[in-house]
């Protein structure tokens, strides 16, 4: 079985997203995701919309998604690759680069991230519309 890992915070969960993780699984059979928790978006300098359990809630609902684990800190990838058996790692290509020394301990693939949709710019449309 071809294990996958991928990150992220999955705020205001769009089609984007669905797309990575479509993509994602598409290299192997199972998919793990390290959700961000909602103090390490602190770290990230992100406040997410949703919280940690509603983000999860909304990717528990996902049918490419196996498993979710929290996030919390930048250091936890190496552990999590080896806790987890993990065959590739993925990320969207706006992180090409950050996460090559990963690549002793599996593949590390950055995949085409989908332009013109983010949460940013969903978030702002929800504040305009609120008003
Ligand atoms: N993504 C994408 N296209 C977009 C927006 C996002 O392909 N238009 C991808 C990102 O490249 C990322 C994933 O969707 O691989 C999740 O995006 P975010 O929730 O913004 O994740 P991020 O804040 O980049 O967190 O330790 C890694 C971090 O947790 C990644």
């Amino acid at each position: 079985m071809k294990r996958i890992l991928t990150y992220g915070t999955f705020d205001t969960f769009h089609w984007a997203h669905m797309s990575l993780l479509q993509r994602a699984k598409s290299l192997g059979d199972w998919l793990a995701v390290g959700l961000s928790t909602d103090e390490f978006n602190k770290l990230k300098g992100k406040k997410s919309y949703f919280s940690y359990e509603q983000r999860k809630e909304i990717l528990s609902g996902v049918k490419h998604v196996d498993f979710i684990f929290p996030e919390d800190n930048w250091q936890q990838k190496r552990a999590d690759i080896i806790k987890y058996k993990i065959d590739v790692f993925v990320m969207g290509d706006d992180w090409a680069g950050k996460f090559d020394d990963l690549s002793d301990l599996c593949k590390v693939v950055y995949l085409p991230r989908t332009p013109n949709i983010s949460s940013t710019v969903i978030k702002q449309i929800m504040k305009d519309f609120e008003r």
